[in-house]
């Protein structure tokens, strides 16, 4: 009886003795394993939860990947570990998530096609379900907490509400007329939400970091270029399936990620940069194709029996240097572009070729440029991500024309057609809680507003009449403040949580040179 007491003693110790030992010896990968791989996905990839891959967190703080993982995220299904998990844990967690992967993930056609959602639509009409004007909507983007908010832009009242996909990133697009909008996430997800019945009607992942997407004119494709694969995927704009995957790889066989792809309206074409080879493409969508476009890649539609497409055939321009970023004149014959290594330049997309070197020192962030018309002339002006100023220049000669100093460097610039003003925001430094207000024909700063001292302050979007500014407060518990663009006073305060962007349809159906496209 004893020795049996004794044994069991000793048992029980061992035991203990093992769990601890098992505990300190669980590996980071059984620790994601165990608590993160349902929501993540075993290969970091994302499921419910994004993708947990450095790639895709490029801009969280380790410090605040911590903070989620110990305390979760407001209204999401990310809960709090920090009652199952101790500091060092979460620290190797938070490593571990920022640490590459060995292989490079495969994201093909067999991915994609799995992730395509229908949604089920009844009763489908015609006719806007509400009254707000469908063609002054403003579709909020509120990263705070991942959803999105339809505003009438005639009241400044949300008419509806809806969650995103996790961290959408870039300008949503709108189809021709506005009806359809096309959402992009960081991890690669395509929503396409019918703003007329307020419903989500497709979704599809075409990627595992994806960059941005751009519609047609004619209402059939929807593209996407990639970070991660490297790939441009084609979809159809009716039910986002899968219409063709382009591999992107230059002319001397390397491959690359997409920078950037946009809709050039007036070709009739998608143009996309290429980030690691000097290399513009053109693809167009045109019925028949122009002289000077190679053969149309593989229609996984056709091979389905789903649809038959018309082929959308490529044109590769090679250039000296890299357009990391980049902007269009009006009529898209023009591609300025500044790299992040060196001199920006121009390209004619007629000529494919450069035609003119830009004077652009920094960082401009041409992507947010804004053109007006400056007495005769036509003029662009960029903020900079690195210097304090807006820089001006002639869309003529290409020539600087001046630089306007700012309180800070700036992220995005804003005009409307009807009016005299243009926006821009101090998004870096003690000053990120500033607005400047430009006179577009004597290029001076007429007015600078600190909307909500101490907070950041920034992404302007104009009514489409013009006659009101709509200004962020980039907090969790934030705003849209509504400017008259006139007087530049406060008219009203909307409470929003972190409004990243907003876009008003009718501006960027019309491509408004006041505004992204
Ligand atoms: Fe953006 C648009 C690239 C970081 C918020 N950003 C875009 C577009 C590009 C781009 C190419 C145009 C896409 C479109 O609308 O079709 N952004 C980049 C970068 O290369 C950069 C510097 C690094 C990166 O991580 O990719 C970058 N961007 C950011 C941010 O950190 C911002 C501030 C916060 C966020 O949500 O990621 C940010 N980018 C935005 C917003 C737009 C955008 C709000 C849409 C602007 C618009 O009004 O059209």
């Amino acid at each position: 009886m004893k020795y049996s007491i004794l044994f069991a003693l000793l048992l029980g110790m061992y035991n203990a003795a093992f769990a601890t030992q098992l505990e300190t010896n669980n590996t980071v990968e059984s620790l994601y394993k165990t608590h993160c791989s349902t929501c993540h996905g075993t290969h970091r990839l994302g499921v419910t939860g994004p993708a947990l891959l450095p790639e895709n967190l490029r801009r969280l703080r380790k410090k605040k990947a911590a903070n989620t993982i110990s305390e979760g995220r407001v209204a999401t299904q990310m809960l709090p570990f920090k009652d199952r998990l101790d500091k060092q844990q979460i620290e190797a967690l938070v490593d571990y998530i920022f640490t590459p992967l060995e292989k490079s993930p495969v994201w093909g056609e067999k991915e994609i096609r799995a992730s395509h959602i229908k949604y089920p639509i009844k009763n489908k009409s015609d006719k806007p379900i509400f009254k707000a004007d469908p063609l002054n909507l403003f579709l909020v983007v509120e990263s705070g907490d991942h959803h999105v908010t339809v505003l009438d832009g005639d009241k400044f009242e949300p008419i509806h509400r809806f969650p995103s996909r996790f961290a959408l990133h870039g300008g949503p697009k709108y189809s021709s007329t506005g009806r359809y909008v096309y959402f992009t996430s960081r991890d690669g997800w395509i929503s396409k939400f019918d703003l007329y019945q307020l419903k989500m009607e497709a979704e599809i992942r075409v990627g595992i970091n994806a960059r941005n997407t751009a519609i047609s004119s004619d209402n059939r494709f929807v593209i996407v270029g990639n970070y991660m694969p490297h790939t441009l995927v084609i979809l159809d704009a009716k039910d986002l399936s899968l219409v063709s995957i382009i591999p992107v790889v230059d002319k001397e066989g390397k491959s690359s990620r997409v920078s950037a792809v946009y809709n050039a309206h007036p070709r009739q074409s998608f143009v996309a940069a290429l980030k690691d080879s000097p290399e513009v493409w053109e693809i167009s969508y045109k019925n028949p194709p122009p002289a000077g476009f190679g053969k149309w890649v593989h229609d996984y539609r056709k091979s389905s029996g789903e649809a038959t497409v018309d082929p959308l055939p490529i044109r590769r321009i090679k250039l000296d240097s890299i357009l990391d970023d980049f902007f269009f004149d009006q009529e898209y014959v023009h591609v300025l572009s500044a790299s992040r290594k060196g001199k920006g330049q121009v390209v004619d997309l007629d000529l494919g070729r450069k035609v003119a070197d830009l004077e652009l020192d920094g960082m401009p962030h041409l992507s947010s440029g804004i053109t007006w018309k400056r007495g005769k002339n036509t003029v662009l002006a960029t903020p900079n991500l690195k210097e304090s100023a807006v820089s001006i220049i002639d869309m003529k000669t290409w020539k600087p024309l001046k630089k306007i100093p700012t309180l800070g460097s700036g992220f995005f610039m804003r005009s409307h057609e009807n009016s005299p003003y243009a926006w821009v925001d101090v998004f870096f430094g003690k000053n990120k809680d500033v607005m400047h207000v430009i006179d577009k024909q004597t290029l001076e700063i007429v007015k600078t507003l600190r909307p909500m001292p101490g907070k950041t302050s920034a992404h302007v979007e104009f009514t489409r009449d013009g006659r009101f500014a709509l200004v962020s407060i980039w907090e969790m518990d934030g705003a849209l403040i509504v400017y008259d663009a006139k007087t530049l006073k406060e008219v009203k305060r909307i409470p929003m949580k972190k409004p990243v962007g907003k876009y008003n349809v009718y501006n960027k159906i019309t491509r408004s040179a006041g505004t992204s496209h």
